[in-house]
């Protein structure tokens, strides 16, 4: 990784110390079953990320000010659960959730997720997770199991059991039969499409007062976000994203979020680096 850092901030806005928002790179790829390459995913999202403005076209205000550091990459384990005990004790260690601060994990594959998700549920109590995701993940097990990327919302619900997801086109019939109690938590692009109003009352009815935000890059639309493991047609647009997260920030208070699964083509095409960049970018102007 050596050392790659978001943005390029003068040294006091990227201090590990005093920064409000602590980016954590976890590159992990133990249990993908696809197209790989989400490894290289946050090294890929760090380097592109000064190409970014420092302003926020929307809210107009400099997101950085409050401070934005990088942390060292958790270096990958041999097997899910270690991986999963790894993220546990690094999250664990920063104490974020009791210190206030925000952390954006950095993925890597949606296997990162769950251990975020129970040291949170560990202060907050009524913890709820908003997924951003084309896949329900809700399978107990998968290939690579029970800690697989497939089955990373399943996990998340061994800690809360408030899950809304947005943007899911994509669940076997076991998922759709086993949660079907659930299923008006999810929110799929084309209701997503056809009323957004709607939509995002139902998300904000679905969550608790403290969220956590998880956002696969394939709830993209595929054309948007092409370097990926499992593109997924139908997605969501950056438009809807974006109004989704800006109005659940303004609603709710926002706990950490992470990002996951982006897998760099290579070459020129940056498209898919670029767009999780700015969407942390969004996460923290609406949360600043
Ligand atoms: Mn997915």
């Amino acid at each position: 990784m050596n050392g790659k850092k978001f943005l390029n901030l003068p040294a006091e806005r990227c201090d590990p110390e005093t920064a409000r928002y602590l980016i954590l790179p976890v590159p992990y790829e133990g249990t993908v079953c696809f197209l790989n390459g989400t490894i290289k995913g946050p090294e890929a999202v760090l380097a592109v990320s000064d190409q970014m403005e420092h302003f926020d076209e929307e809210l107009l205000i400099d997101f950085t000010r409050r401070g934005i550091a990088t942390l060292p990459p958790i270096p990958p384990a041999d097997t899910p659960e270690e991986e999963f005990d790894r993220i546990y004790a690094t999250v664990k260690h920063y104490d974020f959730f009791r210190t206030g601060r925000f952390p954006i994990i950095l993925g890597g594959e949606h296997s990162v997720t769950p251990p975020v998700v129970r040291a949170a549920a560990e202060i907050y109590e009524d913890l709820s997770v908003l997924q951003f995701d084309a896949h329900a993940d809700l399978r107990d097990s998968y290939t690579g199991g029970r800690y697989s990327h497939a089955s990373a919302m399943r996990r998340v619900l061994d800690w809360t059991p408030h899950l809304v997801q947005a943007g899911v086109r994509s669940f076997s019939e076991e998922e759709y039969r086993d949660y079907h109690e659930q299923i008006f938590r999810i929110l799929t692009p084309k209701m997503i499409t056809e009323n957004l109003h709607g939509s995002l009352e139902r998300i904000l009815y679905g969550l608790t007062e403290n969220v956590y935000i998880t956002i696969d890059v394939d709830v993209f639309d595929p054309s948007l976000a092409p370097g990926t493991g499992t593109p997924e047609p139908g997605g969501l647009n950056w438009q809807q994203v974006t109004g989704i997260l800006r109005k659940v920030c303004a609603t709710k208070k926002i706990v950490g979020a992470d990002l996951v699964e982006t897998a760099p083509l290579g070459g020129r095409n940056v498209i898919t680096e670029f767009l999780a960049a700015r969407l942390i970018a969004k996460i923290i102007t609406y949360t600043s």
